[in-house]
């Protein structure tokens, strides 16, 4: 979809499709105020036309001699609303007739129906938030949980785009050196000036990248298969972390076959947990088509909790399936621990962690663990980078920056000019193509 014309007005429903209490259709644009008056009468007797900025009115939304609503209608006046345009919200009840009849009449008043994102979009042309924070406007409407939600906010309260400052003012920095030296060859500029600066964009760079995985997983959710040996207590453990009996459990090995999947909250974490057949070679087909999806599953999962009981003697094939599994996403888990171990953390220098789905034993460090190794330490400021986009950017800028420091000065600084037009792409205070807009804003719902 091209990008929309500007300077027009646009209306949108924009609270979601349903039956609510309340429902908000949105104008914006310069002729809001005429089109809201043509449907909106003020119990007051005033025109929309007349009304300031930072209203609230009650009054009837007509058609014609037809009473359509009673409704309160907010007023703003530009540059002070969201998108720096002229902008009505009617709050009406909210129905789907009623909002349908609504926006009906906006449009068939002189607006537009507006594109999906098309009132962020306004608010960055406008200057009002520049890219990167519309895509925490995108982020927190999407917020499944807790931690994507607080991520996002941080994103629009500009803290990204200040670590993005930091970075561009030392990369200027650096540029203007080298333009002084090129200007001026025989005053030299010492190394120090050169080298510190790029190295500290780089580390803040690298900073901002590693928190890209945590950002995807608190938008996205992650994946947590639980796999291991039959009986091992995988589908007690799910749950047992669920808090519900969501899988069968009996004392009868193979008796998850398929997989199954339930959603989980740890700790804030959305996590969507995969139980699965229990892992043994085995002469039934169904079975066996069982062993090798589950193996397929610890491969695609972010994190795998491999279940290992430690009431039976460990075999052979349990040291196997840990050497054919990723370490980066493997967690070794030592279940039934309330009864009598035959094997110990020592016994092949596996680390564990004890959990006892009967007793409840270890479930909370369990979970703990968990989400230190989907998203990292808990402490701080939770500061994510917000999709491909963001991080495609930096990476393209780390590059540039390692190029630099390693080039003789003419290169560096074409190097340096790179890494600056990506970071003012990255905020989108630089010449953005049109595409990169449309692909930004196509996600967005239509109303926002
Ligand atoms: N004492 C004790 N028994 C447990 C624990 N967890 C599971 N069990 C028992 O171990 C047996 C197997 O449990 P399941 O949860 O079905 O094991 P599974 O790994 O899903 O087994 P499959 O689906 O056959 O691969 C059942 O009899 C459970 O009651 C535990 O923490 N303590
Ligand atoms: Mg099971």
């Amino acid at each position: 979809m091209p990008l929309p014309p500007q300077g027009d007005t646009i209306a949108a429903i924009a609270t979601a499709p349903g039956v609510g209490a309340v429902g908000i259709v949105r104008l914006s644009g310069p002729e809001s105020y005429t089109v809201g008056a043509r449907l909106f009468a003020p119990h007051s007797g005033r025109c929309v036309t007349d009304l300031p900025a930072g209203r609230i009115v009650y009054g009837r939304v007509t058609d014609g001699e037809e009473l359509v609503d009673e409704a309160l209608l907010l007023t703003f006046r530009t540059p002070h609303s969201y998108t720096g345009e002229d902008v009505l919200e009617l709050q009406t009840h909210g129905g789907p007739a009623v909002l349908r009849r609504a926006l009906e009449l906006c449009l068939r008043h002189g607006a537009r129906l507006a594109q999906p994102g098309e009132f962020t979009l306004r608010a960055y042309l406008s200057g009002r938030l520049d890219l990167v924070q519309a895509e925490a406007v995108l982020d927190l409407v999407n917020a499944q949980s807790d931690s994507a939600r607080r991520s996002a906010a941080l994103g629009l309260s500009k803290a990204l785009t200040e670590q993005l400052d930091l970075i561009q003012s030392d990369v200027t920095r650096v540029y203007g050196n080298l333009q002084a030296v090129f200007d001026y060859p025989d005053e030299g500029v010492p190394d120090a000036d050169f080298i510190e600066p790029l190295g500290r964009a780089v580390g803040r760079i690298d900073k901002l990248l590693a928190t890209a995985k945590a950002g995807r997983i608190a938008q996205r959710g992650a994946r947590l298969a639980l796999i291991g040996k039959p009986n091992a207590g995988k589908s007690s453990l799910l749950n047992a972390l669920l808090g519900y009996r969501r899988s069968l459990v009996s004392d009868v090995p193979g008796t998850t076959r398929d997989y199954l999947e339930a959603p989980l909250d740890i700790l804030g974490v959305p996590v969507t947990a995969v139980d699965t057949a229990g892992i043994r070679d085995t002469g039934d087909a169904i079975e066996a088509s069982g062993v090798e999806l589950a193996k397929s599953i610890a491969r695609n999962a972010d994190l795998s909790l491999l279940l290992l009981d430690t009431s039976t003697p460990l075999e052979p094939e349990d040291l196997a399936l840990i050497a054919e599994l990723d370490p980066a996403r493997l967690l070794v888990v030592a279940s039934k621990t309330d009864l009598s171990a035959v094997w110990g953390p020592q016994t092949h220098g596996i680390a564990t962690l004890n959990v006892s789905a009967t007793t409840g034993e270890g479930l909370e460090t369990l979970r703990q663990t968990v989400r230190e190794r989907l998203i990292g330490d808990a402490g701080g400021t939770e500061l994510w980078l917000g999709g491909e986009r963001q991080v495609s950017a930096l990476e393209t800028v780390r590059e540039n920056l390692l190029r630099a420091q390693a080039a003789p000065d003419d290169l560096a600084a074409l190097d340096l000019e790179d890494a600056l037009r990506t970071l003012a792409e990255l905020t989108g205070r630089g010449d953005i193509a049109e595409e990169t807009l449309e692909h930004i804003f196509k996600n967005f719902c239509v109303g926002k």
